[in-house]
């Protein structure tokens, strides 16, 4: 086993395998991305990047120039391994949230062939508990020449470690270096490896556990934000209930030394705690009911705010006799998950957007600065895509999906007169959206 790392290899070009590779590389260190899609491979040879993420163009385009980066489709020798592809979806015996690992599968299968004594194979996906084994399993399966940590423990020619990545996306680059990082080897020797090769850049602790633990510690970081964002959008319903400005009261309460209430929104996207929770709730049906019911909780906030868009529009009609609703035209502010970013994965924001397109008749506007078009999973729908001032000017019910700095930026007397549905408390109003 090498003390440092001559070369490693990030699986899976993305979110998070992107802005690793390229902090590597900034160190000096001779990083091979690997992603299966070409056009992401190209694009990374060029310099360039296919994401947006703070000042990761710059880091890219240093690494690649400087010749430390380089992307191709194919696995090639290097000293350690870092598989960062997704983990979506699948249908499962209890229901459509089941844990999909066949791109962990298609990655270890892909660098079996590659692999030699001495390397260090790291699955930073969020996994389900048992994928790290699982992965071992395949990587054994493929390569009988070698041994293993599963069969061989501490002589084993190859480690293994899962190191799940926890940054915020808009904050990965300082985020990478800084936060914790739990370290599941399978083995102390592969912790051990693990953690010499996150130490390259790493300026938080490197905290070691084994395999399982670090996988469920993951999954119960981002349970922990979904149950605590459900709190919040259920007290949001219920005071709208009981007549009461939820933003408000948050502030109060959030005065109490021990309370610390997180923000009511439209639901919960992104590709992580809108997703992770159910990897728990898949593995332990019975047990894992508050886990459950926050996500619950938390998918049904769309259909709330769409519910409270259409009063809205009825309340103008009930105003102005002879009103018909296609007559009404509601501006929708921002698709993208969450603010400043341009993101739509999972966002509650784009559902909210295709269901009025849907089922108002009137003119659906909306503004994103963040994006040129509208997203792949909007097209086709009956929706005018335009610039936020168009979007209030021509707006009857203006609908603020994403706190967006250059939404925040808009005055209430820019809004006027017009009917407002702030999911964000952008505003604070009074209304308790
Ligand atoms: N949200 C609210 N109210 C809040 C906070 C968030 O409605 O008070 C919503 C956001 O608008 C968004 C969703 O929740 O739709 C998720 O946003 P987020 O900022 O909470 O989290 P992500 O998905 O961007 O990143 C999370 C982070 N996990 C935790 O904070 C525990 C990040 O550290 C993880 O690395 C990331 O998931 C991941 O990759 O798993």
């Amino acid at each position: 086993m090498p003390n440092t790392f001559e070369s490693i290899s990030i699986l899976g070009l993305g979110y998070i395998g992107l802005p690793t590779a390229a902090v590597f590389a900034s160190r000096k260190i001779k990083v091979i991305g690997v992603d299966v899609n070409p056009h992401v491979v190209d694009t990374i040879n060029r310099g360039e990047i296919h994401i947006i993420e703070p000042e990761l163009d710059m880091v890219v385009r240093t690494a690649v120039s400087e010749g430390y980066l380089r992307a191709t489709t194919e696995p090639e020798p290097a000293d350690a391994f870092l598989i960062a592809v997704p983990t979506p979806f699948k249908s499962g015996p209890t229901g459509p949230h089941h844990p999909n690992t066949d791109y962990i599968e298609s990655a270890s299968k892909s660098v079996a062939p590659v692999l030699k004594a001495g390397d260090l194979v790291i699955l930073e996906s969020t996994s389900p508990v048992g994928a790290t084994e699982q992965m071992a399993a395949w990587l054994a399966e493929a390569r009988p020449d070698l041994t293993f940590p599963q069969t061989h423990g501490e002589s084993s020619d190859i480690r293994i470690a899962h190191c799940p990545e926890r940054v915020l996306p808009g904050q990965v680059l300082r985020e990478l270096i800084q936060n914790d990082r739990v370290i599941g080897g399978m083995t102390p020797k592969c912790s051990d490896a693990a953690t010499r090769l996150y130490k390259t850049f790493v300026q938080g602790e490197c905290v070691i556990t084994n395999a399982r633990t670090a996988e469920m510690c993951k999954l119960t970081e981002n349970s922990f934000r979904d149950v605590n964002i459900a709190f919040a959008n259920e007290l949001s319903v219920v005071c709208d209930d009981l007549g009461i400005n939820v933003w408000e009261l948050i502030k109060l309460a959030n005065r109490h030394p021990r309370v610390n209430i997180l923000q009511p929104g439209p639901g919960v996207g992104g590709h992580c705690i809108a997703v992770d929770p159910w990897f728990i709730v898949s593995q332990s049906p019975d047990h894992a009911r508050l886990i459950r019911c926050a996500r619950e909780v938390n998918d049904s906030k769309p259909k709330w705010v769409v519910d409270k868009v259409k009063g809205a529009v009825k309340t103008l009609q009930a105003a102005r006799s002879g009103l018909t609703a296609d007559a009404v035209a509601i501006s929708c502010l921002g698709l993208s998950f969450k603010a400043n970013i341009d993101d739509t994965r999972e966002s509650p924001a784009v559902d909210i957007v295709r269901i009025l397109a849907r089922e108002h008749s009137g003119p659906l506007l909306v503004a994103e600065p963040y994006l040129s078009s509208l997203p792949d999973s909007l097209l086709g729908e009956r929706i005018t895509m335009v610039t936020t001032e168009e979007a209030i000017d021509r707006a009857d019910v203006i609908v603020m999906l994403v706190d967006h700095q250059s939404f925040k930026n808009i005055t209430l007397s820019t809004i006027g007169t017009r009917a407002l549905v702030d999911t964000r408390g952008v505003w604070q109003t009074g209304e308790t959206q």
